[in-house]
């Protein structure tokens, strides 16, 4: 895996404007916000699934870089004071801290739509592009990510059922892990088969959940200066976690239990599958 992490940070330094391009501050700002930072979970979750299906690595590429700009959008976003007001982000100053609060609204919004002009110039048959478009504009829109989030925020204050949680959580944050595996399955030159599909789309629920119930994990467990937040912020903020409803070791027990789940979804897929059985483990024990 180190190899694909070095190929997405070249890949997005290529796909992202160069800093020296008029507006030079936006487009600085965009690389800050994007390069240089990140696991990139997504993008490894992309490749992984595109090994799956013999996938074109330059499409791969493409792709990846897309799903990690619009992932960066979503944080430069979600860290303005209007949002959560986050002054550290990947241990540096958020966007808005560095570059002030209306730039850093432009930064996301042009983040947003260079994913998709990448997705757009690349070399893909017309069905590709259009499936992988289908993917990443679906899981960024309100019935996605910005609907997930739009839940979060008007679920301050409430007290949400575990079901209602999970649905806030499929949009807000696996939506976009969603459109990371199914992408990467795009980029193989043939359709999805309806095995391939039913597999990749249990892995992927289980992944995004998983994902979910570790990031609440983490905000009681890390402390204030590694978050560069407030740790548990949004149990002061009065917001629902998986930690205030089932407490931390159900928590823990919960997010084993779906990292086994993702890695019984792929046995039918075989050794091909390693990449993404291993990523659901670096899910479930990443400390951030
Ligand atoms: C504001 C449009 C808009 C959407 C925001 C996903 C999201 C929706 C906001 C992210 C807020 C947040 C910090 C949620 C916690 C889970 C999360 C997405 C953490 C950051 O993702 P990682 O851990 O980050 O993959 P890195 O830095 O590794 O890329």
């Amino acid at each position: 895996m180190p190899q694909i992490l070095q190929r997405t940070e070249r890949a997005l330094e290529r796909c992202l404007p160069a800093a020296d391009a008029v507006p030079a501050t936006l487009h600085e700002g965009m690389r800050y916000a994007t390069l240089g930072g990140g696991k990139r979970l997504r993008a490894l979750l992309c490749h992984a699934a595109g090994e799956l299906v013999d996938a074109d690595s330059l499409l791969l590429d493409g792709a990846a870089s897309a799903i990690e700009m619009i992932h960066a959008y979503s944080l430069v976003h979600d860290d303005l004071p209007a949002m959560d007001n986050d002054l550290l982000r990947r241990g540096q100053p958020t966007v808005h801290v560095r570059y002030g609060e209306a730039m850093a609204i432009l930064v996301g919004d042009g983040l947003q739509a260079q994913a998709f002009a990448v997705i757009g110039d690349l070399p893909a048959t017309p069905p590709q592009q259009v499936a992988l478009l289908r993917e990443l504009a679906s899981a960024s829109s309100s019935q996605g990510m910005v609907g997930g989030q739009a839940i979060d925020l008007e679920s301050v204050g409430h007290v949400l059922s575990r079901e209602q949680l999970e649905r806030m959580h499929r949009l807000k944050t696996g939506a976009l892990l969603r459109a990371a595996v199914f992408m990467g399955a795009h980029c193989g030159p043939m359709p999805l088969s309806p095995e391939l599909h039913a597999a990749l789309d249990h892995y992927q629920r289980a992944v995004g959940l998983a994902f979910q119930v570790v990031d609440d994990i983490l905000d009681v467990t890390t402390d204030a200066a590694t978050l560069g937040k407030t740790p548990g912020k949004d149990a002061q903020d009065n917001k629902p976690t998986y930690v205030s409803l089932l407490g931390l070791d159900a928590s823990r027990a919960l997010a084993e239990k779906l990292g086994d789940r993702a890695r019984e979804a792929l046995r039918p897929l075989g050794a091909r599958a390693t990449h993404l059985h291993d990523l659901a483990g670096m899910v479930v024990h990443r400390i951030r």
